[in-house]
């Protein structure tokens, strides 16, 4: 994943994907991959716009400036990116494409202009996107949000919601976040059943239910307040007190409607629904905690299976009619022509469900959480939208998208960034830019999310000024096959990116269903202390001051060495001299204790002359980092050319007289991890070619497996005995080799064997 270049550089914890993923690229490359590796940035965003705002720096200025310093700071930890191929979300060249995206996904009806209500932040001057706002605040920030309507240009990612959830199951991600991504799209299952409305012959209720089998227990029904029912069905009586709560019903947001350990509230609207079985007369509530942009706004409410609607049944004295026993079969369930009663409840779903469907009075139906993506913001930095309003009343009609030929639309220079306050971009007040013959152009700008879900795909083919990528770059590389990056972006990013890759898809653009095969997330490089880096803890670390003390390659190596790339783990700075010892006595295998005079005594020693332990030693390290690399368990890669080492070392006291070809296998391992040393050394040893070209080590498969085994013998859980045996002992043999040793005979004197136990290359029990 691309970073944000924010105004703060990068801390530890920052290059830790980028290490990871450099590693890996290396070794593909040995392994004589095609390799993409390439960096871009994804910048812009809020804060260079509130710095602009503090600061009256123009938001270019402050992001060519950030750009600059990360890229210093990523250059110097040997990042092996294709810097060829950047890109730079800001850049009109780039941006063009994306606003050239936003004209095709309005072509195919997939970008619409609407009236809804948002996600309104006072203090920011701006709406967010549902996945900005936690517990009713801002993400960025923690300010107030509040639900205001407003114009917006949207997304309908719904359209693709039930494809975004099936495609999971074909990619390699992690489980955690594929359930993340599986909630937010949230699909219920269920039916949609129409009621009758009393005295209104001609109005109907459609409700939406995920449990068709409680319909004979319904004895109240719910209308969120916005639903246009309220209004129609409302007696004189409770006029008032009914239009009283709906105005209260306004201030408050989703979050706050729905919370479980809030009390209950609501009003009796008078009316009263007619139950399409029974025919029953059922009253009609308004109540906040059943949400108008959820199914139909409207529900049965079955207090004897629903908490909620307990909850409410019990505070205003609703009857509470139980239908499903506890053997789960239904009870209290029949009518004139019908009775279910004795079915099971996950039967009686589908046969109340048909039966609804034979009458007319209802069909099964699947509703998901998944909301459309509000792609407008209010603020200067971002793309603009290719719009152009000529009727502003008109939100399906009244504007055109600018020609292909009129992008990019570029920003244009302002004076001031402030939020008008109003709701409107600071762009409105640019007045020569905002007012064109043919019309208004259109003030909202895109979320930053815009250019973060295609640039991906503009990597194959960065400098493409005709197409935002070619056919043939795109049928070269395919999709991507290892992409990490934070788990923070489970239902953000790594969900917009899908929907928009699957839109390409079905205009014949890429040729992957799926932008990203396999997903890792690495954890967090948590402070000395344990807890999130970050400056106001004062506990961040920054790469600079330990790449100028211990080096580059040190850096690389220890955060590798820290533990599992997925786990959070914190900084150890005292922990840093290990490696710096490891990488010291590897140098000098090939150079003097002066560090800089070349040792002359490697010699061509050919294998079969080498002591045998060391030469299986380097053949399994070689197994092993390999592995380890595949499987991005950088760790114990390290771990093993650790062990290896201290092998060469046994063998050949003080680094004496080591092999060529140990010093050469153990630096071509160990390059993607540490390339600067390794690269250095590697010329040393008399190569004119890289060694980042050179073919990964080959090793026996033979010599990666003991021949010799140490098993520890216990009597009777206690460990009485050790034994060396070949790899390979049967079981048989074995038990005659242990009943003969002296310790054995002596535990046992006088007792039988009641059971024997070899756990393979382990123990005897
Ligand atoms: C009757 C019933 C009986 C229900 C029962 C549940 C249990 P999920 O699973 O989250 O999709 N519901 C429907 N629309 C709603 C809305 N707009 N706002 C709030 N609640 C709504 O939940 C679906 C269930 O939530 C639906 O099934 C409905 O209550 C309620 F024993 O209908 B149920």
């Amino acid at each position: 994943m691309f970073p944000y270049p924010s105004g703060q550089g990068l801390h530890v914890g920052h290059p830790l994907s980028y290490v990871a993923s450099d590693i890996y690229c290396r070794y593909k490359r040995m392994k004589n991959f095609n390799v993409l590796f390439p960096m871009g940035w994804d910048a812009f965003g809020l804060p260079a716009e509130q710095y602009a705002i503090q600061n009256k720096v123009h938001p270019e200025e402050t992001t060519a400036k950030n750009v600059s310093t990360y890229k210093n700071q990523l250059s110097s930890l040997g990042l092996s990116f294709d810097w060829s191929r950047e890109i730079n979300t800001t850049d009109p060249k780039y941006y063009k494409w994306t606003q050239w995206i936003f004209k095709k996904m309005h072509e195919r009806g997939l970008a619409y202009q609407a009236e809804v209500d948002v996600n309104w932040c006072p203090a920011l001057g701006t709406v967010l996107a549902n996945d900005e706002v936690i517990d009713g605040k801002s993400e960025r920030g923690g300010h107030p949000v509040e639900r205001k309507p407003m114009r917006q240009w949207m997304m309908k990612i719904t359209e693709y919601a039930e494809r975004l959830l099936s495609d999971l199951d074909d990619i390699d991600w992690p489980e955690s976040t594929k359930e993340l991504q599986r909630n937010w799209i949230g699909k219920s299952t269920g039916a949609n059943v129409t009621f009758g409305v009393k005295d209104h012959s001609a109005e109907s209720m459609e409700i939406f239910t995920t449990r068709p089998d409680t319909l004979f227990g319904v004895t109240f029904m719910v209308l969120a307040p916005e639903h246009p029912l309220v209004e129609k069905i409302t007696s004189e009586q409770q006029k008032a007190e009914v239009a009283k709560y709906v105005e209260e019903a306004k201030r408050k947001n989703d979050v706050q409607r729905t919370d479980l350990s809030k009390e209950k509230s609501g009003v009796f609207t008078g009316g009263y629904a007619i139950h399409p079985i029974s025919g029953e007369n059922v009253p009609v509530w308004v109540a906040d905690y059943v949400l108008m942009n959820y199914g139909t706004g409207a529900i049965m409410a079955v207090p004897a299976h629903d908490e909620r609607d307990e909850e409410f049944a019990q505070k205003f004295g609703i009857n509470i009619v139980p239908v499903i026993d506890e053997n789960n079969q239904l009870i209290n369930s029949a009518s004139s022509e019908n009775d279910f009663n004795g079915l099971d409840a996950n039967d009686a779903k589908k046969s109340i469900t048909t039966f609804l469907e034979e009458k007319n009075l209802g069909k099964a139906s699947v509703t998901y959480k998944l909301r459309d993506w509000i792609f407008s913001r209010q603020r200067y930095w971002g793309e603009p939208i290719p719009v152009i309003h000529t009727n502003e009343k008109d939100l399906d009609h009244g504007f055109e998208v600018l020609a292909d030929n009129d992008l990019p639309l570029t920003l244009p220079k302002v004076e001031s960034y402030e939020p008008t306050g109003t709701g409107e971009s600071p762009l409105a007040s640019v007045e020569v830019w905002v007012s064109t013959p043919e019309g208004r152009r259109e003030t909202n700008t895109m979320p930053s999310s815009a250019g973060s879900s295609w640039y991906f795909l503009r990597y194959m083919d960065p400098h493409n000024d005709q197409a935002a990528w070619s056919q043939d770059s795109v049928n070269y590389w395919k999709n991507i096959d290892l992409y990490v990056g934070g788990s923070e972006h489970a239902v953000g990013h790594l969900l917009y990116s899908r929907f928009w890759h699957k839109v390409f898809f079905d205009m014949g653009l890429v040729p992957s269903k799926e932008p990203f095969q396999k997903l890792v997330h690495q954890g967090m490089m948590q402070g000395e202390d344990g807890e999130k880096m970050s400056k106001s803890r004062g506990n961040v670390v920054n790469p600079d001051d330990v790449i100028h003390e211990y080096g580059a390659d040190t850096f690389r190596l220890f955060e590798m060495f820290l533990g599992p790339l997925e786990k959070s783990k914190p900084w150890q700075t005292q922990n840093i001299e290990g490696t710096y010892r490891f990488l010291s006595r590897y140098w000098r295998l090939c150079f003097e204790e002066d560090h800089c005079t070349l040792n002359s005594q490697i010699v061509d020693t050919p294998e079969s002359e080498w002591p045998e332990k060391v030469r299986r030693s380097m053949h399994k390290m070689i197994f092993q980092v390999d592995r380890d690399i595949n499987n991005l368990r950088f760790n114990t890669g390290i771990s093993a050319m650790m062990i290896f080492l201290n092998d060469v070392y046994s063998a050949y006291p003080e680094g004496k007289n080591v092999p060529r070809k140990i010093v050469e296998n153990l630096t071509l391992c160990l390059s993607p991890f540490a390339p600067h040393i390794c690269e250095e050394i590697w010329e040393s040893l008399g190569n004119t070619q890289s060694l980042s070209d050179h073919d990964w080590p080959s090793y026996d498969p033979k010599l990666t497996v003991e021949d010799e085994i140490t098993l520890v013998i216990q009597i009777n859980g206690k460990v009485r005995d050790r034994l060396t045996a070949a790899a390979d002992v049967t079981e048989a043999s074995l038990k005659e080799a242990v009943l003969q040793r002296e310790h054995v005979q002596k535990h046992l004197a006088g007792k039988e064997i009641r059971k024997f136990i070899y756990v393979k290359g382990k123990l005897v029990s």
